[in-house]
């Protein structure tokens, strides 16, 4: 969603501040601007709606001059996506600021200032703190005090960074709800809403925590808490890839994050297994001590994230024998939920900052779970920070909004906790050793799926001139068709539904006729005879099968039926095999109708609000 950077330096800070943008682009926006004082104590702003490509055009044809300045990355939540709407928003020409998340109580806030006299020429939520600051300023003519006192004053979520033309020396931010990162220079500072916008500038940070308030100029950094007492926080060295922003040889950066799942999957499992075991300590010091406990697993995610848990589902109560339930955050979050004794609280999270998921980890908090955990590929994000016990996906940076390596370094991280609680449960030592061999073989099982690429790239012309289509699995491959579904409605905007294939004849085989494609998973296991008759429903109907299967499936090509074969993989891992070709049919399919593949229309890459 909404991106933030900000800068404090001797030099210029326009180029820094259009890079930390570019860098955001794949969190999803609608409009882009930039503020920056010049060394005369002038306020200067430009904002595009459209790409920070528009931005840089912009600024390429007038360019701005000084060492302060705050830009932004804006997805429409209050007022419709426009240049007037766009930040940075300033007040009476003196402050401006930009802000991430959303102010609920900005109507009331709103009609009390505009009777104080402040003038509004936006729809925003933001324009109102921008006013709301200026107000506090001119009773107390000190910017940290009266971002504190305007702050306490704000019912919702924010993370937002305030400057003052009439001393651009200093910067200050606040955070509650949305994240904010100082990045410490020699000699300048910066501030991010991702640490990923300032790796060209600098590999150290310090990550706000909710409520902080920071002050900060080119030399110094002061953080406070919510009461207003001055605290310390962490520096952190940041391990991610200066170029993890760099598409390579990849036309998109969808493709680039697909192709590198076998390495992907390599860092998650590296360190973390014996030839026998998962090593349990990986999952945290106290991890041995609280799985020796677990009898129930209650796993939260959204999106993507929530499919990953929807797999481990079926693994949790087939090969841990533990009893494990998997709800949407946005649900869980809002409704009375019984908690069972020992029960373990797992969020799964690609960006460790979505607010649903957030909010319904502080609820957990209070309501009796034994202790929580989160999967996350995100260090020093929320959720990580929040949670008893951490584990990091190792997926490394993933750029495109739909999310891949994320979801399959997921998947292989519940697979190791799975075995972690087991071993406790009903895992016996020669499973686990089968488990881990299936776990290390999947980087090059990975690999030769990949190999399939050129097949479904011929396959992906016969949905481009489709409207719906069908996505069917059984078991712990249901999950994947409704990944798979999710994948190609994300990028190529046709409507895609995934179906358990024995719910077909209670309803969705009335949709069935010629111009309905039909995907179908279908390694061979245990269900594979049920889904041969739920395929051969579809067939009597004049649907189109698109298969996936293995070579012991033996599918025939036919009429209306395209089998695309996979290598014979462990039931175990299958899951995680078939989820690439999907992910690679929706990335062709997309490619044809030549959709933004790696930021769709009206999507976030981390959902900061509810
Ligand atoms: C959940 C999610 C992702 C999706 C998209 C928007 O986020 O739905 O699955 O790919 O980027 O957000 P998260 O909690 O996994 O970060």
């Amino acid at each position: 969603m909404c991106g933030i950077v900000g800068a404090v330096a001797q030099r210029d800070v326009a180029d820094i501040l259009l890079e930390g943008l570019k860098r955001l682009e794949y969190r999803g926006y609608d409009s882009a601007g930039v503020a920056i004082v010049d060394g005369q104590g002038n306020m200067q702003r430009v904002r595009r709606l459209g790409k920070v490509s528009e931005l840089a055009e912009a600024l390429l044809a007038h360019p701005l001059s000084g060492g302060s300045g705050i830009a932004h990355t804006r997805w429409a939540t209050h007022g419709v996506p426009s240049e007037n709407n766009a930040h940075p928003h300033v007040s009476c020409g003196d402050l401006a600021i930009v802000h991430n998340g959303i102010i609920e109580n900005h109507e009331v806030l709103r009609d009390e200032l505009s009777r104080d006299g402040y003038k509004f020429t936006s729809e925003t939520d933001t324009e109102v703190m921008a006013h709301l600051i200026h107000r506090e300023l001119s009773k107390n003519e000190d910017l940290l005090s009266s971002v504190l006192a305007a702050v306490n004053q704000l019912e919702g979520a924010y993370g937002t960074v305030v400057m003052d033309r009439r001393d651009p020396s200093r910067l200050v931010a606040a955070r509650s709800g949305s994240p904010l990162v100082v990045g410490l220079g020699i000699g300048e500072n910066f501030l991010a809403s991702d640490q990923l916008a300032l790796l060209p500038v600098t590999r150290r940070f310090l990550f706000l925590e909710e409520g902080d308030v920071c002050e900060m100029t080119r030399t110094k950094v002061d953080i406070y808490d919510r009461s207003g007492t001055r605290v310390e926080r962490r520096v952190i060295e940041s391990d991610l890839d200066h170029d993890a922003g760099d598409k390579g040889q990849y036309r998109h950066y969808m493709l680039k994050e697909i192709h590198e799942q076998p390495s992907a999957v390599r860092n998650t499992l590296e360190d973390r297994l014996t030839d026998r075991r998962v090593i349990i300590e990986s999952f945290g010091e106290k991890a041995a001590d609280i799985f020796s406990k677990v009898k129930n697993v209650q796993i939260i995610a959204c999106g993507t994230s929530y499919h990953a848990g929807m797999v481990a589902r079926y693994w949790f109560e087939s090969v841990a024998g533990v009893q494990c339930n998997v709800e949407i955050a946005s649900e869980f979050r809002y409704r009375k939920s019984f908690v069972p004794d020992n029960s373990l609280f797992v969020t799964i999270s690609q960006s460790g900052e979505t607010a649903d998921t957030l909010a319904a980890l502080r609820l957990a908090k209070e309501s009796g779970y034994m202790a929580s955990l989160t999967l996350c590929n995100v260090p020093g994000s929320s959720l990580v920070r929040e949670s008893d016990l951490a584990f990091m996906t190792r997926a490394g940076a993933e750029i495109g909004v739909a999310s891949t390596k994320a979801f399959t370094t997921q998947l292989v991280s519940l697979l190791m906790l799975v075995a972690a609680i087991g071993r406790y449960n009903d895992l016996s030592e020669e499973s686990e050793a089968k488990l881990v061999k299936s776990l290390r073989s999947l980087p090059s099982v990975i690999e030769s799926a990949l190999c399939l690429s050129d097949d479904i790239e011929t396959m992906a012309e016969a949905f481009s001139d489709k409207h719906h289509s069908l996505f069917l699995g059984r078991g712990s491959q249901y999950p994947i068709a409704m990944e798979g579904a999710l994948k190609l409605k994300e990028i190529s905007y046709i409507h895609a539904e995934a179906y358990a294939a024995g719910e077909l004849k209670h309803g969705p085989l009335a949709l069935i006729d010629n111009s309905m494609p039909v995907v179908v998973v279908a390694p061979n296991n245990e269900l594979l005879e049920k889904l041969k008759s739920n395929m051969e429903e579809v067939r009597a109907r004049g649907g189109l099968l698109y298969v996936f299967a293995d070579s012991d499936a033996r599918l025939m090509q036919g009429n209306n039926v395209e089998v695309l074969t996979l290598n014979r993989v462990d039931d175990l891992i299958a899951p995680i095999v078939y989820t690439i070709p999907l992910q690679l049919l929706s990335y062709f399919v997309a490619i044809i109708k030549g959709t933004d593949v790696d930021q769709p229309r009206n999507l976030a890459k981390s959902v900061t609000v509810e």
